[in-house]
């Protein structure tokens, strides 16, 4: 707690201020469990404070901005060493942020980004948003080599950073390929649920036989949406082509037996560099890059995807 990381750090006199992790209290704003990939970061989370010996604080916030508000607020008052959060929207951060930094509590962004002030925050550990966006769209220019190919995109929630920079990245992927056309586009929240909802209104409006491709912001929309194109009686994968992102297990599963096509991988231990900072930063100060990226990487259908999804289907997704 903070009371006690002062009192050890007045005992090592001048020294820098070294903090041993099995001393620090984190606290921990996680959005939800939306998808599969959330539950996975949830998980990955605890497991990498555990084996720090870190005391983790958790507050699910259930979607909601104001929930994660209140968490942090709740963390300062308690005096905890540091803050994650993984932030639901991008925008509405200010206020609470200058709060952490007037606690001298440093925060650190998970696999999403703010539109605040970079001093307000220690890092953010996120993918590359937008070339996630931009690798899908320049897979589907492959797949489709010159035919045209009308498609269909579920956007992730409404203001979120990831929902923003995969829509732009997608767009410049297929930039210059006429024969590619986005011709509905619509937040399913990242859920399955929304996903086969929206999918269903998408096939009602277009017409499954007019659709050549899917485009969904994360894997969990684009199962919910083969669930629906399997009910218009489509063979996904086939007559709808599917792109989305995280690499989760139902995802290689789903590439496996024919029913999508591509993901991209995001990792979810986006904890393990976040601590890792912290942990330096608060022993001597040590200021880590303003954005820790993580990779991303293309799985296909030529991909040993059975195989993946065995190794990754017991990781807490
Ligand atoms: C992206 C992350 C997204 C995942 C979704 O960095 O914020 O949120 O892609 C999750 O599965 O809902």
């Amino acid at each position: 707690m903070k009371l006690k990381t002062t009192l050890l750090a007045s005992v090592i006199a001048c020294a820098p201020m070294a903090v041993l992790a099995a001393d620090l209290t984190i606290g921990f704003s996680q959005i939800g469990s939306e998808s599969g990939w959330r539950a996975a970061e949830t998980t990955v989370t605890k497991q990498e404070a555990e084996k720090r010996g870190i005391t983790l604080k958790f507050a699910d916030a259930q979607q909601k901005q104001e929930n994660q508000i209140k968490a942090l607020r709740s963390f300062i008052a308690q005096g905890v060493d540091a803050i994650l959060i993984a932030p639901v929207v991008a925008t509405g951060w200010d206020e609470v942020l200058e709060e952490a930094a007037d606690a001298e509590i440093p925060v650190v962004l998970l696999d999403r980004t703010v539109d605040a002030d970079k001093s307000l925050y220690l890092t953010a550990v996120t993918s590359d948003l937008v070339h996630e966006g931009k690798v899908a769209g320049e897979w589907l220019v492959s797949e489709m080599n010159g035919a045209n190919c009308r498609i269909v995109e579920l956007q992730g929630t409404t203001g979120s950073s990831p929902a923003i920079d995969r829509k732009a990245g997608f767009e410049q992927g297929i930039a210059g390929h006429d024969n590619l056309q986005i011709v509905r586009s619509q937040t399913g929240d990242f859920t399955r649920a929304q996903g086969k909802v929206v999918m269903e209104s998408f096939l009602k409006a277009e017409g499954g036989e007019n659709i050549c491709a899917l485009y969904a912001h994360n894997d969990d929309m684009a199962v919910g949406a083969i669930q629906a194109i399997k009910e218009a009686g489509l063979k996904p994968g086939e007559d709808i082509k599917i792109v989305a992102i995280d690499a989760v297990p139902d995802a290689h599963k789903a590439i496996a037996d024919g029913e999508m096509n591509a993901t991209i991988e995001l990792t979810p231990n986006m904890a393990g560099p976040a601590l890792e900072a912290l942990e330096a930063y608060l022993a001597d100060g040590t200021e880590p890059a303003k954005w820790i990226q993580t990779e991303s990487k293309l799985f296909t259908a030529k991909d040993d995807n059975l195989a993946i999804f065995n190794a990754k289907k017991d990781l807490g997704y």
